[in-house]
């Protein structure tokens, strides 16, 4: 498989609960490497460009209130497949309904909006995340 780079975000829910060793633990676990790594908050700029996609849904304002209401740990990781490998750890959006028991969402989250971790959805997504988080890459 040709390597690829994901963009994944252990959101300040995941970083308050006290999860960056466990994300990361299984980050490595799988296989994938570490690219960069930065604890950091947030800006309203780059929490609104993140999530433009969302621009319209009722939930953005909230969205970008939380992302940007405590700090985050932002990574870029490293593998084949890196972006369908992470959303598989990651599990489905919602951590109850969508995400199974054995994924990151799935073991240690009930709400949509406080599930944990972000990864790139698409090899587009990430070449445009990776560029906003680490402009210097
Ligand atoms: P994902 O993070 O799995 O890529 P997404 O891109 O559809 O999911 O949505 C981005 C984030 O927005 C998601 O992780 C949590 C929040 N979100 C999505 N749908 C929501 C909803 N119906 N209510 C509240 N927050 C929501
Ligand atoms: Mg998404």
């Amino acid at each position: 498989e040709a390597t690829e780079r994901s963009l994944v975000l252990i959101k300040p829910d995941g970083v308050a609960r006290g999860f960056v060793g466990e994300v990361i633990a299984r980050i490595e676990r799988k296989g994938l490497a570490l690219v960069a790594m930065e604890h950091r908050l947030t800006t309203v700029a780059v929490a609104k460009e993140h999530y433009a996609e969302h621009a319209e849904r009722p939930f953005y304002g909230s969205l970008v209130d939380f992302i940007t209401g405590g700090p985050l740990v932002a990574l870029v990781i490293e593998g084949p497949r890196a972006i369908a490998a992470f959303r598989q750890l990651a599990g489905g959006t919602d951590p109850v309904e969508k995400a199974a028991p054995g994924t990151i969402r799935g073991d240690f989250a009930l709400e949509v909006q406080f599930n944990i971790v972000h990864g790139s959805d698409s090899a587009e997504s990430a070449a445009r995340e990776i560029g906003l988080w680490f402009p210097n890459l």
